[in-house]
Protein backbone atom coordinates (compact mmCIF):
# COMPACT_ATOMS: atom_id res chain seq x y z
CA UNK A 1 0.00 0.00 0.00
CA UNK A 2 2.53 2.44 0.96
CA UNK A 3 4.44 1.60 -1.60
CA UNK A 4 1.68 1.99 -4.26
CA UNK A 5 1.12 5.47 -2.80
CA UNK A 6 5.06 6.58 -2.90
CA UNK A 7 4.87 5.16 -6.65
CA UNK A 8 1.63 7.37 -7.76
CA UNK A 9 3.39 10.63 -5.47
CA UNK A 10 6.30 10.08 -7.65
CA UNK A 11 4.68 9.93 -10.46
CA UNK A 12 2.59 12.81 -10.17
CA UNK A 13 5.73 14.72 -8.73
CA UNK A 14 7.47 14.30 -12.37
CA UNK A 15 4.52 15.07 -14.47
CA UNK A 16 3.83 18.73 -12.69
CA UNK A 17 7.58 19.27 -12.33
CA UNK A 18 8.39 22.05 -14.79
CA UNK A 19 11.78 19.87 -16.03
CA UNK A 20 10.66 18.82 -19.51
CA UNK A 21 11.85 16.39 -22.18
CA UNK A 22 11.69 18.33 -25.65
CA UNK A 23 11.25 16.08 -28.76
CA UNK A 24 9.92 16.02 -31.97
CA UNK A 25 5.97 14.97 -31.37
CA UNK A 26 5.39 13.72 -34.40
CA UNK A 27 8.46 11.36 -34.91
CA UNK A 28 11.79 10.61 -37.11
CA UNK A 29 12.46 8.21 -39.93
CA UNK A 30 14.49 5.21 -38.98
CA UNK A 31 18.21 6.28 -40.53
CA UNK A 32 17.70 9.85 -39.23
CA UNK A 33 19.61 11.06 -36.21
CA UNK A 34 17.46 10.97 -33.39
CA UNK A 35 17.82 13.24 -30.23
CA UNK A 36 15.46 14.32 -27.60
CA UNK A 37 16.61 17.44 -25.18
CA UNK A 38 16.25 17.08 -21.52
CA UNK A 39 16.55 20.30 -19.71
CA UNK A 40 18.35 20.26 -16.76
CA UNK A 41 21.62 18.95 -16.28
CA UNK A 42 21.70 15.03 -15.90
CA UNK A 43 24.39 12.37 -15.57
CA UNK A 44 22.08 9.00 -15.56
CA UNK A 45 20.39 6.61 -18.25
CA UNK A 46 16.81 7.26 -20.25
CA UNK A 47 14.95 4.17 -21.89
CA UNK A 48 12.75 3.73 -24.97
CA UNK A 49 9.49 2.42 -23.56
CA UNK A 50 7.52 1.19 -26.22
CA UNK A 51 4.07 2.54 -26.05
CA UNK A 52 1.58 -0.08 -25.76
CA UNK A 53 3.81 -2.90 -24.24
CA UNK A 54 5.38 -0.87 -21.99
CA UNK A 55 9.03 -2.89 -23.12
CA UNK A 56 12.08 -1.09 -23.08
CA UNK A 57 13.47 -1.48 -26.39
CA UNK A 58 16.27 0.54 -25.76
CA UNK A 59 18.72 2.03 -23.16
CA UNK A 60 21.02 5.39 -23.75
CA UNK A 61 22.88 7.32 -21.00
CA UNK A 62 23.01 11.01 -20.83
CA UNK A 63 24.60 12.87 -23.34
CA UNK A 64 26.05 16.11 -23.74
CA UNK A 65 25.77 19.10 -21.31
CA UNK A 66 25.07 22.67 -22.83
CA UNK A 67 23.51 25.84 -21.82
CA UNK A 68 20.60 27.04 -23.69
CA UNK A 69 20.80 30.27 -25.56
CA UNK A 70 19.62 33.10 -24.25
CA UNK A 71 18.54 31.64 -20.36
CA UNK A 72 21.88 29.95 -19.93
CA UNK A 73 19.34 26.87 -18.73
CA UNK A 74 21.24 23.58 -18.78
CA UNK A 75 20.37 21.44 -21.24
CA UNK A 76 21.11 17.20 -21.71
CA UNK A 77 21.18 15.45 -25.04
CA UNK A 78 19.55 12.18 -25.04
CA UNK A 79 21.12 10.35 -27.96
CA UNK A 80 19.11 7.51 -29.71
CA UNK A 81 20.21 7.59 -33.49
CA UNK A 82 21.12 3.92 -32.76
CA UNK A 83 17.63 2.88 -32.27
CA UNK A 84 15.81 2.22 -35.72
CA UNK A 85 12.68 0.20 -35.27
CA UNK A 86 9.58 1.62 -36.69
CA UNK A 87 7.40 1.94 -33.65
CA UNK A 88 5.23 4.37 -31.02
CA UNK A 89 7.62 4.97 -27.91
CA UNK A 90 8.50 7.61 -25.21
CA UNK A 91 11.65 8.35 -23.24
CA UNK A 92 11.94 8.02 -19.55
CA UNK A 93 14.83 8.77 -17.32
CA UNK A 94 16.46 7.08 -14.92
CA UNK A 95 15.03 10.49 -12.86
CA UNK A 96 11.47 9.55 -13.78
CA UNK A 97 10.64 12.35 -16.31
CA UNK A 98 8.63 10.61 -19.29
CA UNK A 99 8.21 12.51 -22.38
CA UNK A 100 5.65 13.14 -25.28
CA UNK A 101 5.23 9.79 -27.12
CA UNK A 102 6.45 10.10 -31.03
CA UNK A 103 7.03 7.51 -33.81
CA UNK A 104 9.84 5.80 -35.50
CA UNK A 105 8.55 4.97 -38.67
CA UNK A 106 8.92 5.45 -42.49
CA UNK A 107 7.16 8.14 -44.08
CA UNK A 108 6.86 9.56 -40.45
CA UNK A 109 6.58 12.91 -42.45
CA UNK A 110 3.78 12.23 -44.63
CA UNK A 111 0.49 13.02 -42.03
CA UNK A 112 2.16 16.08 -41.75
CA UNK A 113 2.37 17.13 -45.41
CA UNK A 114 -1.18 15.96 -45.94
CA UNK A 115 -2.41 18.12 -42.94
CA UNK A 116 -0.56 21.26 -44.03
CA UNK A 117 -2.03 20.84 -47.85
CA UNK A 118 -5.45 20.29 -46.36
CA UNK A 119 -5.05 23.65 -44.19
CA UNK A 120 -4.96 25.24 -47.98
CA UNK A 121 -8.52 23.76 -48.43
CA UNK A 122 -9.28 25.44 -45.18
CA UNK A 123 -8.17 28.54 -45.83
CA UNK A 124 -10.04 29.05 -48.86
CA UNK A 125 -12.14 31.82 -49.14
CA UNK A 126 -15.90 31.22 -48.16
CA UNK A 127 -19.15 32.47 -49.22
CA UNK A 128 -18.82 35.32 -46.70
CA UNK A 129 -16.54 37.32 -49.08
CA UNK A 130 -17.84 36.41 -52.78
CA UNK A 131 -15.98 39.04 -54.42
CA UNK A 132 -17.63 38.91 -57.40
CA UNK A 133 -17.95 43.14 -57.13
CA UNK A 134 -15.24 44.57 -55.79
CA UNK A 135 -14.54 48.26 -55.39
CA UNK A 136 -11.83 49.54 -57.43
CA UNK A 137 -10.41 52.16 -54.84
CA UNK A 138 -8.91 55.51 -56.28
CA UNK A 139 -5.32 54.56 -55.87
CA UNK A 140 -5.65 52.30 -58.53
CA UNK A 141 -8.19 53.59 -60.56
CA UNK A 142 -7.87 54.23 -64.17
CA UNK A 143 -9.40 55.36 -67.15
CA UNK A 144 -11.27 51.84 -67.61
CA UNK A 145 -11.48 51.28 -64.36
CA UNK A 146 -12.42 54.92 -62.81
CA UNK A 147 -12.38 55.44 -58.90
CA UNK A 148 -15.76 53.01 -57.51
CA UNK A 149 -15.58 50.77 -60.55
CA UNK A 150 -16.63 47.01 -59.91
CA UNK A 151 -14.53 43.90 -60.37
CA UNK A 152 -14.86 40.60 -59.69
CA UNK A 153 -12.17 38.83 -57.87
CA UNK A 154 -13.47 35.45 -56.63
CA UNK A 155 -11.53 32.40 -54.81
CA UNK A 156 -7.93 32.26 -53.52
CA UNK A 157 -6.93 31.88 -50.22
CA UNK A 158 -7.40 33.78 -47.28
CA UNK A 159 -4.05 35.21 -46.39
CA UNK A 160 -3.63 34.40 -42.15
CA UNK A 161 -5.50 35.26 -39.27
CA UNK A 162 -7.25 38.07 -41.43
CA UNK A 163 -9.80 37.50 -44.62
CA UNK A 164 -7.45 39.59 -47.28
CA UNK A 165 -6.21 38.22 -50.28
CA UNK A 166 -2.41 40.01 -50.88
CA UNK A 167 -0.82 39.29 -54.16
CA UNK A 168 3.23 39.59 -52.99
CA UNK A 169 2.16 36.82 -50.35
CA UNK A 170 0.12 34.49 -52.60
CA UNK A 171 2.55 34.61 -55.00
CA UNK A 172 5.37 33.20 -52.32
CA UNK A 173 3.33 30.85 -51.37
CA UNK A 174 2.09 29.41 -54.71
CA UNK A 175 5.81 29.77 -55.66
CA UNK A 176 7.15 27.84 -52.75
CA UNK A 177 4.60 25.21 -53.28
CA UNK A 178 5.18 24.61 -57.12
CA UNK A 179 9.19 24.67 -56.57
CA UNK A 180 8.13 21.74 -54.43
CA UNK A 181 6.19 19.97 -56.74
CA UNK A 182 9.09 20.40 -59.51
CA UNK A 183 11.36 19.08 -57.80
CA UNK A 184 9.93 16.23 -55.54
CA UNK A 185 7.78 15.14 -58.52
CA UNK A 186 7.31 11.85 -56.68
CA UNK A 187 5.34 12.83 -53.69
CA UNK A 188 2.20 10.74 -53.30
CA UNK A 189 -0.31 14.13 -53.07
CA UNK A 190 0.90 15.74 -56.11
CA UNK A 191 -2.20 15.72 -57.78
CA UNK A 192 -3.43 17.67 -55.16
CA UNK A 193 -1.11 19.85 -54.53
CA UNK A 194 -1.66 21.13 -57.86
CA UNK A 195 -5.02 21.39 -57.64
CA UNK A 196 -5.03 23.60 -54.34
CA UNK A 197 -2.35 25.51 -56.03
CA UNK A 198 -4.35 26.62 -58.97
CA UNK A 199 -7.28 27.18 -57.05
CA UNK A 200 -5.40 30.31 -56.08
CA UNK A 201 -3.78 31.39 -59.28
CA UNK A 202 -6.87 31.23 -60.68
CA UNK A 203 -7.61 33.96 -58.30
CA UNK A 204 -4.39 35.80 -58.41
CA UNK A 205 -5.44 36.08 -62.73
CA UNK A 206 -8.21 38.14 -61.79
CA UNK A 207 -5.71 40.80 -60.16
CA UNK A 208 -4.21 41.84 -63.10
CA UNK A 209 -5.64 44.94 -64.78
CA UNK A 210 -6.18 42.94 -68.50
CA UNK A 211 -5.63 47.00 -69.72
CA UNK A 212 -2.10 47.31 -68.88
CA UNK A 213 -0.99 44.19 -67.32
CA UNK A 214 -0.30 45.63 -63.81
CA UNK A 215 -1.59 43.71 -61.05
CA UNK A 216 -3.26 45.38 -57.80
CA UNK A 217 -1.28 45.20 -54.81
CA UNK A 218 -3.94 43.76 -52.89
CA UNK A 219 -7.73 43.06 -52.38
CA UNK A 220 -8.95 44.11 -48.96
CA UNK A 221 -11.40 46.02 -46.75
CA UNK A 222 -9.68 49.23 -45.35
CA UNK A 223 -9.13 48.30 -41.95
CA UNK A 224 -9.16 44.70 -40.29
CA UNK A 225 -12.46 43.40 -39.86
CA UNK A 226 -12.97 41.64 -35.76
CA UNK A 227 -12.95 38.64 -34.73
CA UNK A 228 -16.60 37.62 -36.80
CA UNK A 229 -17.10 35.19 -38.93
CA UNK A 230 -16.96 35.38 -42.84
CA UNK A 231 -21.07 35.78 -43.48
CA UNK A 232 -20.88 38.13 -40.66
CA UNK A 233 -18.36 40.82 -42.37
CA UNK A 234 -20.09 43.75 -44.36
CA UNK A 235 -16.99 45.98 -44.76
CA UNK A 236 -16.66 47.15 -48.00
CA UNK A 237 -13.82 45.23 -50.38
CA UNK A 238 -10.98 47.40 -52.86
CA UNK A 239 -8.56 46.48 -55.05
CA UNK A 240 -5.86 48.85 -54.15
CA UNK A 241 -3.02 50.08 -56.74
CA UNK A 242 -0.71 48.15 -58.68
CA UNK A 243 2.84 47.88 -57.41
CA UNK A 244 5.92 46.58 -58.92
CA UNK A 245 6.40 44.21 -56.34
CA UNK A 246 3.06 42.46 -56.43
CA UNK A 247 3.32 42.44 -60.46
CA UNK A 248 5.98 41.04 -60.72
CA UNK A 249 5.58 38.08 -58.00
CA UNK A 250 2.72 37.67 -59.56
CA UNK A 251 4.97 37.21 -63.11
CA UNK A 252 7.13 34.41 -61.59
CA UNK A 253 4.39 32.40 -60.31
CA UNK A 254 2.07 32.47 -63.43
CA UNK A 255 4.91 31.67 -65.33
CA UNK A 256 5.67 28.80 -63.01
CA UNK A 257 2.11 27.45 -62.69
CA UNK A 258 2.32 27.43 -66.78
CA UNK A 259 5.26 25.21 -66.89
CA UNK A 260 3.76 22.91 -64.61
CA UNK A 261 -0.07 22.69 -65.77
CA UNK A 262 0.97 22.41 -69.16
CA UNK A 263 2.41 19.04 -68.68
CA UNK A 264 -1.73 17.57 -69.27
CA UNK A 265 -4.42 17.99 -71.56
CA UNK A 266 -6.13 19.57 -69.06
CA UNK A 267 -4.57 22.29 -68.03
CA UNK A 268 -2.78 23.53 -71.64
CA UNK A 269 -5.39 26.30 -72.11
CA UNK A 270 -4.67 27.40 -68.60
CA UNK A 271 -1.17 27.17 -68.92
CA UNK A 272 -1.29 29.39 -72.34
CA UNK A 273 -3.49 32.08 -70.34
CA UNK A 274 -0.67 32.28 -67.44
CA UNK A 275 2.00 32.48 -70.02
CA UNK A 276 0.47 35.67 -71.40
CA UNK A 277 -0.17 37.62 -68.32
CA UNK A 278 3.17 36.60 -67.05
CA UNK A 279 4.59 38.36 -69.98
CA UNK A 280 2.20 41.06 -69.49
CA UNK A 281 3.31 41.40 -65.81
CA UNK A 282 6.57 41.47 -66.37
CA UNK A 283 6.57 44.61 -69.53
CA UNK A 284 4.26 46.35 -66.96
CA UNK A 285 7.03 46.35 -64.57
CA UNK A 286 9.87 46.92 -66.72
CA UNK A 287 7.41 50.91 -67.72
CA UNK A 288 7.25 50.85 -63.64
CA UNK A 289 10.30 49.62 -61.23
CA UNK A 290 9.50 52.42 -58.89
CA UNK A 291 6.09 51.67 -58.29
CA UNK A 292 6.23 50.52 -54.93
CA UNK A 293 3.52 49.85 -52.29
CA UNK A 294 3.42 52.86 -49.89
CA UNK A 295 0.48 52.65 -47.60
CA UNK A 296 1.80 55.69 -45.65
CA UNK A 297 2.10 57.57 -48.71
CA UNK A 298 -1.19 56.08 -50.21
CA UNK A 299 -3.05 57.11 -47.28
CA UNK A 300 -2.06 60.48 -47.62
CA UNK A 301 -3.21 60.72 -51.43
CA UNK A 302 -6.25 59.03 -51.05
CA UNK A 303 -9.47 57.84 -49.23
CA UNK A 304 -10.25 55.42 -47.43
CA UNK A 305 -7.64 55.02 -45.76
CA UNK A 306 -5.99 51.17 -46.10
CA UNK A 307 -4.82 49.67 -42.74
CA UNK A 308 -4.12 45.79 -43.74
CA UNK A 309 -1.40 44.03 -44.15
CA UNK A 310 1.13 46.45 -46.70
CA UNK A 311 3.87 43.47 -47.49
CA UNK A 312 5.80 46.73 -48.36
CA UNK A 313 9.69 46.28 -50.00
CA UNK A 314 11.42 48.97 -51.17
CA UNK A 315 13.30 46.48 -53.44
CA UNK A 316 12.46 44.92 -56.92
CA UNK A 317 15.63 43.39 -58.07
CA UNK A 318 15.16 39.88 -56.08
CA UNK A 319 11.49 40.47 -57.90
CA UNK A 320 12.63 40.96 -61.16
CA UNK A 321 15.28 38.16 -60.38
CA UNK A 322 12.93 35.83 -59.97
CA UNK A 323 10.16 36.86 -62.33
CA UNK A 324 13.02 36.56 -65.12
CA UNK A 325 14.08 33.25 -64.01
CA UNK A 326 10.75 31.70 -64.37
CA UNK A 327 9.89 33.36 -67.60
CA UNK A 328 13.32 31.79 -69.20
CA UNK A 329 12.67 28.53 -68.11
CA UNK A 330 9.33 28.73 -69.30
CA UNK A 331 9.54 30.30 -72.54
CA UNK A 332 13.43 30.21 -73.13
CA UNK A 333 13.28 33.59 -74.68
CA UNK A 334 17.17 35.19 -74.39
CA UNK A 335 15.77 38.20 -72.84
CA UNK A 336 14.46 36.87 -69.83
CA UNK A 337 17.88 35.26 -69.63
CA UNK A 338 19.69 38.39 -70.13
CA UNK A 339 18.03 40.22 -67.20
CA UNK A 340 17.99 37.20 -64.75
CA UNK A 341 22.09 37.98 -65.03
CA UNK A 342 21.16 41.43 -64.52
CA UNK A 343 19.65 40.77 -61.32
CA UNK A 344 20.98 38.12 -60.15
CA UNK A 345 22.21 37.69 -56.44
CA UNK A 346 25.41 38.29 -54.88
CA UNK A 347 24.81 36.34 -51.73
CA UNK A 348 22.19 33.37 -50.91
CA UNK A 349 19.54 33.90 -48.81
CA UNK A 350 16.37 31.64 -48.36
CA UNK A 351 13.56 32.80 -49.91
CA UNK A 352 10.84 34.90 -47.59
CA UNK A 353 7.71 36.84 -49.12
CA UNK A 354 10.51 40.18 -49.04
CA UNK A 355 13.19 38.60 -50.48
CA UNK A 356 12.07 36.13 -53.22
CA UNK A 357 15.54 35.40 -54.85
CA UNK A 358 16.03 31.90 -53.27
CA UNK A 359 12.71 31.09 -55.59
CA UNK A 360 14.30 31.84 -58.70
CA UNK A 361 17.55 29.90 -57.56
CA UNK A 362 15.99 27.07 -56.85
CA UNK A 363 13.67 27.06 -60.04
CA UNK A 364 17.33 27.28 -62.00
CA UNK A 365 18.76 24.67 -59.96
CA UNK A 366 15.84 22.25 -60.53
CA UNK A 367 16.11 22.92 -63.96
CA UNK A 368 20.07 22.44 -64.31
CA UNK A 369 20.61 26.20 -64.98
CA UNK A 370 22.07 28.35 -62.43
CA UNK A 371 25.14 29.22 -62.94
CA UNK A 372 28.57 28.33 -60.77
CA UNK A 373 28.40 31.79 -59.20
CA UNK A 374 24.88 30.47 -57.96
CA UNK A 375 25.77 27.15 -56.64
CA UNK A 376 28.69 28.42 -55.14
CA UNK A 377 26.82 30.75 -52.85
CA UNK A 378 24.51 28.44 -51.84
CA UNK A 379 27.30 26.05 -50.59
CA UNK A 380 28.65 29.34 -48.57
CA UNK A 381 24.99 29.99 -47.15
CA UNK A 382 24.79 26.04 -46.06
CA UNK A 383 27.97 26.54 -44.72
CA UNK A 384 27.11 29.37 -42.79
CA UNK A 385 24.17 27.74 -41.54
CA UNK A 386 25.61 24.75 -40.49
CA UNK A 387 28.04 26.31 -38.45
CA UNK A 388 25.49 27.68 -36.54
CA UNK A 389 24.64 24.63 -34.61
CA UNK A 390 28.01 24.58 -32.95
CA UNK A 391 26.61 23.79 -29.29
CA UNK A 392 23.48 24.28 -29.62
CA UNK A 393 21.55 22.84 -26.51
CA UNK A 394 18.47 22.22 -28.99
CA UNK A 395 20.75 20.84 -31.05
CA UNK A 396 19.58 22.70 -34.44
CA UNK A 397 21.04 25.41 -36.53
CA UNK A 398 18.27 27.62 -35.73
CA UNK A 399 17.10 29.30 -32.63
CA UNK A 400 20.74 30.36 -31.60
CA UNK A 401 20.88 34.08 -31.65
CA UNK A 402 17.96 36.73 -31.53
CA UNK A 403 17.67 37.73 -35.18
CA UNK A 404 16.16 33.99 -35.60
CA UNK A 405 13.20 34.96 -33.96
CA UNK A 406 11.57 37.84 -36.01
CA UNK A 407 7.74 37.41 -37.01
CA UNK A 408 7.10 34.53 -38.76
CA UNK A 409 10.35 32.78 -37.21
CA UNK A 410 9.51 29.73 -37.52
CA UNK A 411 8.16 29.62 -41.62
CA UNK A 412 10.72 32.53 -43.02
CA UNK A 413 14.13 30.73 -41.06
CA UNK A 414 13.63 27.64 -39.24
CA UNK A 415 11.86 26.18 -42.57
CA UNK A 416 13.22 28.55 -44.89
CA UNK A 417 16.74 27.57 -44.49
CA UNK A 418 16.07 24.00 -43.99
CA UNK A 419 14.54 24.09 -47.27
CA UNK A 420 17.79 25.66 -48.85
CA UNK A 421 19.70 23.44 -47.10
CA UNK A 422 17.94 20.84 -49.16
CA UNK A 423 18.50 22.05 -52.38
CA UNK A 424 22.27 22.50 -51.31
CA UNK A 425 22.13 18.92 -50.37
CA UNK A 426 21.20 17.89 -53.56
CA UNK A 427 24.06 19.45 -55.06
CA UNK A 428 26.61 18.45 -53.22
CA UNK A 429 25.65 15.23 -51.77
CA UNK A 430 27.23 16.79 -48.22
CA UNK A 431 25.12 15.05 -45.66
CA UNK A 432 25.26 17.84 -42.97
CA UNK A 433 23.30 19.44 -45.09
CA UNK A 434 20.60 17.38 -44.55
CA UNK A 435 21.41 16.38 -40.84
CA UNK A 436 20.42 19.93 -40.28
CA UNK A 437 17.60 20.33 -42.45
CA UNK A 438 16.06 17.30 -39.94
CA UNK A 439 17.09 19.20 -36.79
CA UNK A 440 15.13 22.44 -37.89
CA UNK A 441 12.11 19.94 -38.36
CA UNK A 442 12.79 18.31 -34.94
CA UNK A 443 13.09 22.22 -33.37
CA UNK A 444 9.38 22.90 -35.11
CA UNK A 445 7.55 19.92 -33.83
CA UNK A 446 8.86 19.93 -30.25
CA UNK A 447 12.42 19.96 -29.46
CA UNK A 448 12.40 23.74 -28.50
CA UNK A 449 12.58 25.06 -25.20
CA UNK A 450 8.78 26.31 -25.58
CA UNK A 451 8.02 22.14 -25.87
CA UNK A 452 5.51 23.13 -28.76
CA UNK A 453 4.95 21.52 -31.41
CA UNK A 454 4.15 24.53 -33.47
CA UNK A 455 1.55 22.65 -35.67
CA UNK A 456 -2.33 23.08 -35.01
CA UNK A 457 -3.71 19.77 -33.93
CA UNK A 458 -0.23 17.69 -34.57
CA UNK A 459 1.44 16.40 -31.66
CA UNK A 460 0.62 16.42 -28.33
CA UNK A 461 1.11 19.76 -26.90
CA UNK A 462 0.55 22.06 -29.94
CA UNK A 463 -1.22 25.78 -30.28
CA UNK A 464 -5.17 25.71 -29.55
CA UNK A 465 -5.86 29.70 -29.49
CA UNK A 466 -3.86 30.66 -33.09
CA UNK A 467 -4.59 34.65 -34.21
CA UNK A 468 -6.97 32.60 -37.06
CA UNK A 469 -10.62 34.54 -37.71
CA UNK A 470 -12.15 30.99 -39.32
CA UNK A 471 -11.52 28.71 -36.25
CA UNK A 472 -11.89 31.41 -34.15
CA UNK A 473 -15.58 32.29 -34.89
CA UNK A 474 -16.45 28.54 -36.14
CA UNK A 475 -18.61 26.31 -34.01
CA UNK A 476 -15.58 23.37 -33.18
CA UNK A 477 -13.72 23.42 -30.32
CA UNK A 478 -9.97 24.32 -30.87
CA UNK A 479 -7.81 25.48 -34.11
CA UNK A 480 -7.89 23.98 -37.79
CA UNK A 481 -5.28 21.75 -37.78
CA UNK A 482 -2.45 21.74 -39.94
CA UNK A 483 -1.39 25.47 -39.30
CA UNK A 484 1.95 26.68 -38.93
CA UNK A 485 1.83 29.54 -35.80
CA UNK A 486 4.61 32.30 -36.71
CA UNK A 487 6.13 31.39 -33.63
CA UNK A 488 9.06 33.18 -31.00
CA UNK A 489 9.15 36.44 -32.09
CA UNK A 490 11.06 38.80 -29.63
CA UNK A 491 9.41 41.93 -31.55
CA UNK A 492 6.28 41.38 -29.25
CA UNK A 493 4.33 44.01 -31.76
CA UNK A 494 1.46 42.97 -30.40
CA UNK A 495 1.86 44.44 -27.18
CA UNK A 496 0.73 41.09 -25.60
CA UNK A 497 1.74 40.12 -21.99
CA UNK A 498 4.68 37.09 -22.82
CA UNK A 499 6.23 34.78 -20.25
CA UNK A 500 9.54 35.18 -21.07
CA UNK A 501 12.21 37.85 -21.68
CA UNK A 502 13.97 35.29 -23.94
CA UNK A 503 13.85 35.50 -27.88
CA UNK A 504 13.26 31.98 -28.12
CA UNK A 505 10.42 31.76 -25.53
CA UNK A 506 8.74 34.60 -26.59
CA UNK A 507 5.81 32.80 -27.98
CA UNK A 508 2.04 33.03 -26.15
CA UNK A 509 -0.40 30.90 -27.27
CA UNK A 510 -3.62 33.16 -27.12
CA UNK A 511 -5.96 34.73 -29.97
CA UNK A 512 -4.07 37.95 -29.31
CA UNK A 513 -0.77 37.07 -30.26
CA UNK A 514 -0.77 37.77 -33.77
CA UNK A 515 3.18 38.85 -33.57
CA UNK A 516 3.83 34.78 -32.28
CA UNK A 517 0.36 32.79 -32.90
CA UNK A 518 -0.89 33.94 -36.12
CA UNK A 519 -1.02 31.38 -39.10
CA UNK A 520 -0.52 32.61 -42.63
CA UNK A 521 -0.25 30.93 -46.19
CA UNK A 522 3.20 31.45 -46.86
CA UNK A 523 4.38 29.82 -44.04
CA UNK A 524 2.76 27.01 -44.41
CA UNK A 525 3.71 26.79 -47.90
CA UNK A 526 7.31 26.22 -46.48
CA UNK A 527 6.26 23.79 -43.93
CA UNK A 528 4.45 21.75 -46.71
CA UNK A 529 7.67 21.57 -49.12
CA UNK A 530 10.14 20.66 -46.24
CA UNK A 531 7.86 17.91 -45.33
CA UNK A 532 7.95 16.33 -48.82
CA UNK A 533 11.45 17.30 -49.25
CA UNK A 534 12.40 15.50 -46.29
CA UNK A 535 10.38 12.16 -47.00
CA UNK A 536 11.71 12.37 -50.27
CA UNK A 537 15.47 12.30 -48.51
CA UNK A 538 14.45 10.27 -46.16
CA UNK A 539 15.89 6.84 -47.64
CA UNK A 540 19.88 7.99 -47.32
O1 LIG B 1 -5.64 40.48 -37.27
C1 LIG B 1 -4.59 41.27 -37.80
C2 LIG B 1 -3.48 40.35 -38.29
O2 LIG B 1 -3.93 39.55 -39.35
C3 LIG B 1 -2.26 41.17 -38.67
O3 LIG B 1 -1.16 40.32 -38.92
C4 LIG B 1 -1.90 42.13 -37.57
C5 LIG B 1 -0.75 43.05 -37.95
O4 LIG B 1 -1.05 43.79 -39.06
O5 LIG B 1 -2.98 42.94 -37.21
C6 LIG B 1 -4.10 42.21 -36.76
O6 LIG B 1 -5.11 43.10 -36.47
C7 LIG B 1 -4.94 43.87 -35.31
C8 LIG B 1 -4.69 45.31 -35.66
O7 LIG B 1 -3.48 45.46 -36.34
C9 LIG B 1 -4.70 46.17 -34.43
N1 LIG B 1 -5.93 45.98 -33.70
C10 LIG B 1 -6.16 44.60 -33.27
C11 LIG B 1 -6.20 43.70 -34.47
C12 LIG B 1 -6.33 42.24 -34.03
O8 LIG B 1 -7.55 41.97 -33.51
O1 LIG C 1 4.52 38.21 -42.47
C1 LIG C 1 4.45 39.61 -42.31
C2 LIG C 1 5.61 40.06 -41.46
O2 LIG C 1 6.83 39.84 -42.13
C3 LIG C 1 5.46 41.53 -41.10
O3 LIG C 1 6.49 41.89 -40.20
C4 LIG C 1 4.09 41.77 -40.50
C5 LIG C 1 3.84 43.20 -40.11
O4 LIG C 1 3.77 44.01 -41.23
O5 LIG C 1 3.10 41.35 -41.39
C6 LIG C 1 3.13 39.98 -41.67
O6 LIG C 1 2.13 39.66 -42.57
C7 LIG C 1 0.79 39.79 -42.11
C8 LIG C 1 0.07 40.65 -43.13
O7 LIG C 1 0.59 41.95 -43.08
C9 LIG C 1 -1.44 40.65 -42.92
N1 LIG C 1 -1.95 39.32 -42.83
C10 LIG C 1 -1.31 38.54 -41.80
C11 LIG C 1 0.15 38.41 -42.08
C12 LIG C 1 0.83 37.48 -41.08
O8 LIG C 1 0.93 38.04 -39.83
Amino acid sequence: MKKVFFIVAFLSLACTQKTQIAVNQIGFYPEQEKIAVLEGAFTGTFQLVEETSGKTVFEGTAGEISPAAFSGTLCTGLDFSAFENPGTYRILTSNGIRSHVFAIDRQVLIPLALAALNAFTLQRSTPGHPDTAVLVHASAATESRPEGALISSPGGWYDAGDYNKYIVNASYTTGMILAGVEKYGGYVNNASVKDEALYNLKWALTMQDPVDGGVYHKLTTPEFEGFIPPEACEKPRYVIQKSVTATLDFAASMAQGARVYRQTDWGRPIAVEMVQAAEAAFAWALENPDCFYNQWLLNKNYIPAIQTGAYSDNHAEDEFFWAAAELYLTTGKEKYYQTLLEYAPELFTAPVWSNVAGLGIFSLLTHGKATEAMKEQLIAFCDSVSSLSQGAAYVASFGNNKEDFHWGSLSEKCCANAISLLYGYELTQEKKYLVHAFHNMDYLLGRNPTGYCFVTGMGTKSPRNPHHRLAATDDLPGPLPGFLVGGPNWGKQDGCNYPSPWPDRSYLDIVESYASNEIAINWNATLLHLAVALDSFSSW
